[in-house]
């Protein structure tokens, strides 16, 4: 097995992020022969951004990594902008990918209907670069949340087509999903996921929150007006069912354990109690950790050094075989 997955610099990385995908990271590094965890600030320069700011918030999110339990000596830890393959396999994929598959994108409806002055080639072909960051290192297994089920989709259809037109060169990955909590949604519009910039300020859990914060957001969450109050999953359910996977994910148990933890409730109260009770113990050790982490950028610039070395040699027969195959380049 080898992993691959990309995270973005938003600084900011919330609940969802964290059971989504960043605590599989940290999985992954005991399951996988090799495990390659890339923050994609090129990815980040698709919708309008702050050049000054962007730097910060990748020292945020590599601390969070790193806080988290992604250790530089077991897996592979990098700046997406450090490994030109990333870029380069991207141009040469497009040339597999169809027009009117990006064009169908989710996200890219969505972001793009929330750009105000310029919607960028870049956020439209966002899905290109991101199964070349796959690719460029034969991954087999990418952990991801469920909103990015689409992308990955659309990866392994770029891959499948590449092999058939030019072929067996690339690895078609499968992607991973968690069995609970595969999509936390906002604590307010519990419709709709939790997210950096579609959300609610009041209804998105932040990693590096202080442990008031999380229980007020937690005890404000959106639930509904069964009367008496019935904790139970369904799609009639939305508020109380993501509570109930919130805690299912923070304590490692299924949701079935999880609503039956909650049989002697007397009320929602009670399950939003519990529910940051547990999401506190989750997420604090990390924050003290990314306190500790974060000023030496020093260290952190050091750590992607090395990674960008290690990312750069596991990508490189990749885009060897990738030219030679499609006939660019001078011949091997
Ligand atoms: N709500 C979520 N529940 C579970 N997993 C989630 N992920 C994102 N939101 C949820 C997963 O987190 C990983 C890293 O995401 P990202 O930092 O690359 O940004 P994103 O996917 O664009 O998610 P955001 O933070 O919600 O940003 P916006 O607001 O820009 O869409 C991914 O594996 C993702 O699936």
């Amino acid at each position: 097995m080898r992993i691959f997955s990309g995270i973005q610099p938003t600084g900011r990385k919330h609940l969802g992020n964290y059971i989504g995908a960043i605590r599989r990271y940290v999985e992954g590094q005991d399951q996988a022969a090799e495990s390659i965890y890339c923050v994609v600030d090129l990815h980040a320069t698709t919708v309008a951004y702050d050049p000054a700011e962007l730097r910060e918030r990748l020292y945020d999110t590599l601390a969070i990594l790193v806080a988290a339990g992604l250790d530089p000596e077991r897996c592979i830890l990098f700046r997406q902008s450090d490994v030109s393959a990333h870029p380069e396999l991207s141009w040469l994929l497009s040339s597999v990918t169809s027009w009117g598959d990006l064009n169908r994108m989710h996200q890219f409806k969505d972001k793009s209907a929330g750009q105000r002055e310029l919607v960028s080639a870049g956020l439209f072909t966002y899905p290109v670069l991101m199964a070349a960051d796959v690719l460029v290192h034969r991954a087999t297994h990418v952990p991801v949340g469920d909103d990015q089920r689409q992308h990955i989709e659309l990866m392994r259809d770029i891959a499948e087509r590449f092999n058939a037109r030019f072929g067996e060169v690339l690895v078609v990955p499968e992607g991973t999903y968690p069995p609970v909590g595969a999509r936390i949604m906002d604590l307010q519009e519990p419709t709709r996921k939790m997210s950096t910039t579609g959300g609610t300020a009041e209804g998105t859990v932040y990693v590096l929150d202080p442990p008031k914060t999380i229980e007020k957001k937690i005890k404000r969450a959106v639930t509904d007006s069964d009367d008496p109050p019935v904790i139970r999953a369904g799609a009639d359910k939305p508020g109380v069912t993501n509570l109930l996977e919130i805690l299912a994910a923070a304590r490692g148990i299924t949701l079935a354990e999880a609503e039956a933890s909650m049989a002697d409730a007397r009320g929602y109260g009670d399950l939003k109690a519990a529910t940051a009770e547990a999401v506190i113990e989750l997420l604090t050790p990390v924050r003290e950790r990314y306190e500790e982490l974060r000023p030496d950028e020093r260290r952190l610039e050091e750590i992607l050094a090395v990674g960008a070395e290690k990312a750069a040699a596991s990508a490189a027969p990749v885009i060897a075989d990738v030219r030679e195959a499609m006939g660019v380049g001078r011949p091997r």
